[in-house]
């Protein structure tokens, strides 16, 4: 379709929307003050930005100063309300492509024709913390993709977690007060180990599948990058015939699902609370594009009613072995923003943001998703003209009758701002469906107006079981241990033994598991004989890729003169080896070449790393084997890959981890890149004894 207008700082004119139609229209508001007199808002330069205005040296600063009336009021007013929720984000700019028609399902232009390409803007967030709060908190993580669609704005406002807390959105300030910290003293912050959260959980017991995922280690992932992205709630697909789809969205990260560990997840909140921004942003400037590959599940509409449960609730997901994720597309973010601020915390989600082919069902989430979004925004950025601010605008025209408010920027001329009217030949007008005008899907509704909640919804632990029956091994532990955490710091034993019994009804063995941490006896019995699995919902059966995972190298003086290759040779393999020593600058080699040094022991911490690749020196001192010696211990304490070559074997041995599983002393040269690769490749080694 062509943008033929130019609309209020939109897109040139006459051009087709394409991946770089965001970037030029954003190209229009961004001002590069480098090298530029200093003026005040009014245009007017300054001549001095040191002093205030004062009725002598020594004297009070005079009112008539305007230069430091306006620069403290600005100032005064920098801060805007942090969202409610989903307030510590980070985000990106991108560009999706399709790879496969969608147009059997939907008419929506930008999945009609493989290879078209639509510029993305994506958002990252933790769910509870404020917006200065450490980014590995246990939570669920939002992933919200706005598409700059050639018909409007599309918002896919997901998590990485597939399904929610609860039922109804009506439960949501409920569900929110009793997640973020306690009201009388606000603590804690960004945790959900604490009464009101799991009190909430234990009397809402819709909450039993959810609260499975969020002590899983889906909750404490390793990078942005490295996990799933759900639309959770279930939506439609309207074909150009009218035919209607279930669907539900997916994004899966081309590095597969990776997670960090609870104890390395606290440890890095203190080392690095930008742990995860920091990852995106660093990947992204070297050339390391985050890639997700987009999927769909699609049910047919007259088998709405197949499954043994509701496909509208949204506590429920659709078994991948019964519904397949057909890949479509991929989204490649490419582009850190230039302002955290203009970009990243001024743009503004909706679900009901949609472009004709998808809408809504009747998921009671959902249908209240819809109020909120808007609403919020209304508030947080100060007015009804936020889809004016640079990021949120479509890259294509928008003409409506609204007008005015705080902050408008749009000059709309002439005088009608009305319909139906004469004077302007009834302009703006609707245009039909076959023009591109959105019809919502004529879904016949027979009933009548009722509080109550549907008996379809009302079974709570058939999946919350099915999640557990698919875990491997240690994912169940690292679940249990998780829960015991939570619990366990929780004040009041009633509160405990409450979520026990509903654990009990998910599992009795973790419920026993998790009782026996806690000293509790279980009371009740298991409810649900659900046998199923579904392989698709264990980490460990994702993809396993080296690729951008980051080595220290502990290198101290007299290193071996071939090292040099051995780490050029773990980067053509895509890992980023840094060298961490005991001092700053560079280290020296045996043959005098110098190696420059990334990190001191100061300044790095094996949790900030992947993997450990230990090297020897001649000249080590007793405080870099202290520090080597701490490091290596904590990463083999979070089950990570540990090589070491050139003598570095003896510090291994010296710890007594030579022949450990994960652990690499017996190889050198190519042998050893190669071996330590495919160590790296598997993330961890979860049946390591520790
Ligand atoms: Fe929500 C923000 C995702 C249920 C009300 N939500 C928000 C964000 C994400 C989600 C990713 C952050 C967007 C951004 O980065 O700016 N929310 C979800 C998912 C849900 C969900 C996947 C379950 C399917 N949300 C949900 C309900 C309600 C809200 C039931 C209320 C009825 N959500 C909001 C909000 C927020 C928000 C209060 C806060 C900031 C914002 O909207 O822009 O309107």
């Amino acid at each position: 379709m062509i943008c033929d207008e130019l609309n209020g700082g939109g897109i040139s004119l006459n051009k087709k929307v394409n991946e770089n139609s965001k970037d030029e229209q954003l190209e229009q508001y961004r001002v590069d003050d480098r090298e530029k007199a200093l003026t005040t808002n009014q245009g007017l330069k300054v001549s001095e930005d040191e002093f205030s205005l004062k009725a002598g040296e020594r004297g009070p600063t005079l009112l008539e100063d305007f230069h430091f009336r306006e620069k403290m009021t600005h100032f005064d007013h920098e801060r805007i309300p942090e969202r409610i929720v989903h307030a510590r984000g980070y985000a990106a700019h991108g560009v999706f492509e399709l790879y496969e028609s969608l147009q059997p399902y939907t008419k929506a232009k930008f999945l009609q024709t493989p290879g078209e390409k639509t510029p993305v803007f994506v958002r990252f967030s933790t769910v509870a913390g404020s917006r200065g709060s450490g980014e590995l908190a246990r939570d669920a993580r939002g992933f919200a993709t706005k598409f700059y669609t050639e018909e409007g704005n599309y918002d896919l406002v997901g998590n990485n977690i597939p399904v929610f807390f609860i039922q109804d959105a009506i439960k949501f300030p409920d569900l929110i007060h009793a997640l973020k910290p306690e009201p009388h003293n606000e603590i804690p912050q960004a945790a959900t180990a604490h009464d009101t959260f799991w009190d909430f959980i234990a009397n809402n017991q819709e909450a039993a599948h959810m609260v499975m995922w969020a002590m899983s280690d889906r909750a404490i992932p390793r990078s942005f990058r490295m996990m799933e992205g759900f639309g959770v709630n279930t939506f439609r697909f309207v074909n150009e015939e009218g035919k209607s789809h279930f669907v539900k969205f997916h994004w899966k990260p081309v590095l597969g699902v990776h997670s960090v560990v609870w104890d390395e997840a606290q440890k890095i909140n203190g080392k690095d609370p930008d742990f995860h921004r920091r990852d995106l942003y660093e990947s992204i400037e070297n050339g390391n594009y985050p890639e997700f590959e987009f999927g769909v599940q699609l049910i047919a509409e007259e088998d709405e009613f197949k499954f043994d449960f509701d496909i509208l609730d949204p506590t429920k997901l659709w078994p991948e072995e019964e519904v397949p994720v057909k890949i479509v597309g991929k989204m490649t973010l490419n582009r850190n923003v230039d302002n955290v601020f203009a970009e990243t915390e001024q743009v503004a989600f909706h679900p009901g943001s949609v472009v004709p082919g998808i809408d809504f069902t009747n998921d009671p989430l959902l249908q209240g998703r819809l109020f909120s979004y808007t609403d919020t925004q209304l508030i947080r950025l100060g007015g009804p003209n936020f889809h004016e601010l640079p990021i949120n605008r479509p890259v294509c025209p928008f003409h409506n009758n609204q007008r005015d408010g705080y902050g408008r920027q749009t000059i709309n001329v002439g005088r009608v701002s009305y319909h139906k009217n004469s004077l302007a030949g009834n302009t703006p007008t609707p245009v039909s469906e076959a023009e591109g005008g959105y019809a919502h899907y004529q879904e016949k509704i027979d009933a009548r107006k009722v509080r109550a909640r549907s008996e379809s919804f009302k079974d709570h632990f058939s999946q919350a079981t099915l999640f557990w029956n698919s875990m491997s091994n240690p994912e169940k532990i690292h679940i249990i241990n998780a829960f015991s955490f939570e619990l366990g710091k929780c004040l009041e034993i009633s509160v405990r033994q409450q979520v026990l019994e509903m654990l009990a009804n998910i599992d009795l063995d973790l419920a026993t598991k998790v009782g026996e941490n806690l000293g509790l006896v279980v009371q009740g019995n298991n409810l649900t004989s659900n046998s199923k699995s579904s392989p698709a919902l264990s980490q460990l059966n994702t993809k396993m890729k080296p690729d951008t995972r980051k080595i220290a190298v502990l290198v101290g003086e007299g290193f071996d003169a071939d090292l040099a290759a051995v780490l050029d040779a773990l980067k053509a393999n895509g890992t980023q080896p840094e060298v961490v020593s005991d001092h700053g600058g560079a280290v020296t080699g045996e043959d005098g070449s110098l190696l420059p040094v990334d990190h001191t022991f100061l300044t790095a911490d094996s949790v900030l790393f992947d993997a450990v690749y230990v090297v020897s020196s001649q000249g080590k001192t007793s405080m870099y084997n202290k520090e080597a010696s701490y490091f290596i211990k904590e990463a083999y304490e979070h089950y990570k890959p540990i090589g070491a070559s050139f003598g570095g074997e003896q510090l291994i041995d010296e710890l007594r981890l030579t022949g450990q599983l994960g652990v690499l002393t017996k190889e050198t040269g190519n042998s050893f890149v190669d071996s330590f690769i495919n160590l790296i490749a598997n993330h961890r080694f979860w049946d390591r004894a520790v």
